[in-house]
């Protein structure tokens, strides 16, 4: 793979929006993925394989739970800061920003905001450092888009629960030491259970032949009368809220990620257009070429001023769900959209490993769809604006 030599385009100077810390933050995630995740990710994604010794610089850079408190071991940072490690992390591949999305928003979060303070004591300074990593089940095999109509389901049997199911399509399955599960007690409502590798009956298969997020482990977890301690149910929300709550947290951090992905789409077919020859002058100077390369960054200074607008609503708790689904829609689709267009920039050498973008393409197909699809979204932001429900 080619030298990283990405800079980050930033046209309407919104670095003076963030903070010193905003930019040291985002500074050191960026010379990390220079240093130890471009060189390699290229051949991890081309052999499918999840690059574990990356644990823990992506600790290091504050990138497991970077807004849960200092004291369970996380960053203590606030959700630009957030943003902007996710956008930091996904230039460099959405698969390694998914093993993150999964440990802060999916693992932590919902550990911090409805576990006990034992559990929170328990689980999140492991997390918090890579010594354990979590994953996240709610997708069944016949339930995607509709999560409320899960079957996964848990009886109590008075010292424990017994737990029984599956989820599919869970990213960091395969090496997770535990899964955050979300399953249907007797009377049909949906609760968190922290679910421990080890337990009998509790299995992790890989899922094999995927064609995107190649660097990112994805798998089963299937429940066969697993015996779960009841001190490992999450004891203060519960029903579907409980688990969407989680995905806001992830949906804004991937509507920063895509913003990473972009960039690094655009910013390398600009260098490509200026140094590539064809009819005696460099492609860039094609209008058409420039046509592309003025609507992606047109594009992404859009995308950034929502990311930004979004993370000091969030910040202050004004963020609505709605709000931030228009913000994972847009901007997951604005990257895919660029990655495409970059990738024809590049003519034949668009397609080469030698490149990140057709990687960076492959990988945003999962991120439009995962996290609530591209259409999923839409209705949601139909429902804000007309009052009419879909999905009923
Ligand atoms: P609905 O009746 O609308 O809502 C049920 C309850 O939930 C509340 N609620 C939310 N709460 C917090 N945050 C949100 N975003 C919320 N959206 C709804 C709602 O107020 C209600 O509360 P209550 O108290 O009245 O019960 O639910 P519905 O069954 O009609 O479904 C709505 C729909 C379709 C929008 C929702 O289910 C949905 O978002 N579907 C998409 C599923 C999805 O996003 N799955 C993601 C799985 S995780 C994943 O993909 C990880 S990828 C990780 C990676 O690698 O990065
Ligand atoms: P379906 O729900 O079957 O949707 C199929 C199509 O129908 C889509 O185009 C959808 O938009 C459309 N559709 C569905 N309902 C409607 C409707 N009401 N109106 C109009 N169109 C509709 N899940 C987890 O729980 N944890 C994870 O860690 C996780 N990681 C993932 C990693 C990868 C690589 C992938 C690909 C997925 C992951 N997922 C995870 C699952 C992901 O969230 C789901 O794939 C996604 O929510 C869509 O569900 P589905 O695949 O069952 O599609």
């Amino acid at each position: 793979m080619k030298p990283d030599l990405f800079q980050a385009p930033d046209y309407y100077n919104l670095d003076e929006l963030l903070t010193d810390e905003h930019k040291l933050v985002r500074d050191a995630a960026r010379e990390w993925v220079k240093r130890d995740v471009s060189p390699i990710i290229e051949d991890y994604a081309q052999r499918a394989e999840f690059p574990n010794q990356i644990i823990k610089g992506l600790a290091d850079i504050g990138a497991f739970g970077p807004y849960i408190p200092e004291e369970y071991g996380g960053a203590g940072l606030d959700q630009i800061s957030y943003g902007l490690i996710m956008q930091e992390i996904e230039r460099g591949d959405s698969g390694v920003r998914s093993t993150a999305s999964v440990q802060s928003s999916l693992v932590m979060y919902p550990i911090w905001k409805y576990g006990n303070e034992a559990q929170r004591k328990k689980y999140l300074p492991k997390l918090a450092s890579g010594e354990w990593m979590g994953s996240f089940g709610l997708t069944e095999p016949d339930h995607g888009s509709n999560p409320g109509g899960m079957t996964t389901n848990y009886k109590d049997m008075g010292d424990h629960y017994l737990l029984n199911g599956a989820k599919m399509w869970i990213s960091n399955s395969p090496f997770c030491q535990i899964a955050v599960v979300w399953a249907k007690n007797e009377e049909g409502r949906i609760h968190g259970l922290i679910v421990e590798r080890g337990m009998e009956g509790f299995s992790t298969p890989e899922t094999h032949n995927k064609w995107s997020l190649r660097a990112s482990a994805t798998g089963e977890l299937i429940f066969d009368n697993v015996k779960v301690p009841k001190e490992n149910l999450l004891p203060n929300k519960s029903g579907l809220g409980a688990p969407l709550g989680c995905l806001d947290s992830a949906r804004f951090g991937i509507a920063w990620g895509a913003i990473g992905a972009a960039m690094d789409c655009y910013d390398t077919a600009l260098r490509y257009s200026k140094e590539r020859i064809q009819f005696g002058k460099p492609i860039g100077q094609f209008q058409l070429q420039q046509k592309k390369l003025a609507e992606m960054i047109t594009e992404i200074t859009k995308a950034q001023l929502l990311a930004w607008r979004l993370g000091v609503l969030r910040e202050n708790g004004k963020a609505t769900s709605a709000q931030i689904s228009m913000a994972k829609r847009n901007n997951v689709e604005m990257a895919l959209k660029i990655a495409r267009e970059a990738r024809q920039m590049l003519g034949g050498m668009g397609i080469s490993g030698e490149y990140s973008i057709m990687r960076h393409m492959m990988n945003l197909e999962s991120v439009v769809t995962y996290e609530g699809t591209h259409d999923i979204h839409l209705l949601i932001t139909g429902l804000d604006v007309t009052g009419l429900n879909a999905f009923k």
